[in-house]
């Protein structure tokens, strides 16, 4: 079976200790979870909803994203909330599905590149549209996540021509290392699908 391989470059906003931003990386047998949240604001109260959205991920099996983001709707809402970018992976069907709620960014490199739409909103205070879009996903394929401490200007041909190697390790380091503002916390998560 193939499994996943990733890195995260993560650092929290200019004067805080802890980052708002949270992430999940998750294999159960043939299918996988991906998760990257970015709790509203920055410090203690924003990675306190965004860490109680990584844990509800974590521990409930996977199913229906769809039900999964509503679910955690309800339970972040005493907290500020959070927007979220959910990712399950059928392994078999050689498929992804991409829920993105909120600012988060999703990238895919494959053969071609794909841009994962995220839809407005946040979980826990306004949920909108609950959009999957699919895309295949084979041996090989990457994916990158970013928040929004994370500048967006960045594109694969730019990348290629820095990095020898995509592996997630180089690609989540010079990412963060380049393009990660101070004003915010920034993470990228980068994930392979690797055997
Ligand atoms: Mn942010």
């Amino acid at each position: 079976m193939d499994k996943l391989t990733w890195a995260v470059y993560q650092r929290p906003c200019r004067g805080e200790d802890i980052s708002g931003d949270a992430f999940l990386v998750q294999q159960q047998k043939d299918k996988g979870i991906i998760a990257l949240m970015d709790g509203l604001g920055h410090g203690e109260k924003a990675a306190q909803a965004a860490q109680q959205a990584r844990k509800f991920l974590q521990t409930t099996a996977i199913k229906d994203g769809r039900a999964h983001i509503q679910h955690l709707h309800q339970l972040l809402r005493p907290t500020r909330g959070t927007v979220l970018g959910l990712v399950h992976i059928d392994f078999m069907l050689h498929q992804l599905c991409y829920w993105g709620i909120g600012n988060i960014r999703a990238q895919l490199r494959k053969r071609t590149t794909v841009n994962l739409i995220s839809a407005p909103g946040v979980v826990g205070y306004n949920l909108n549209k609950i959009i999957c879009q699919t895309s295949s996903f084979h041996l090989g394929d990457l994916l990158v996540m970013t928040t929004d401490g994370i500048q967006g200007n960045w594109d694969w041909y730019g990348l290629a021509s820095k990095l020898e190697r995509f592996t997630p390790a180089n690609i989540a380091t010079y990412l963060g290392q380049q393009y990660a503002i101070f004003d915010d916390d920034a993470t990228v998560l980068v994930v392979q699908r690797v055997n």
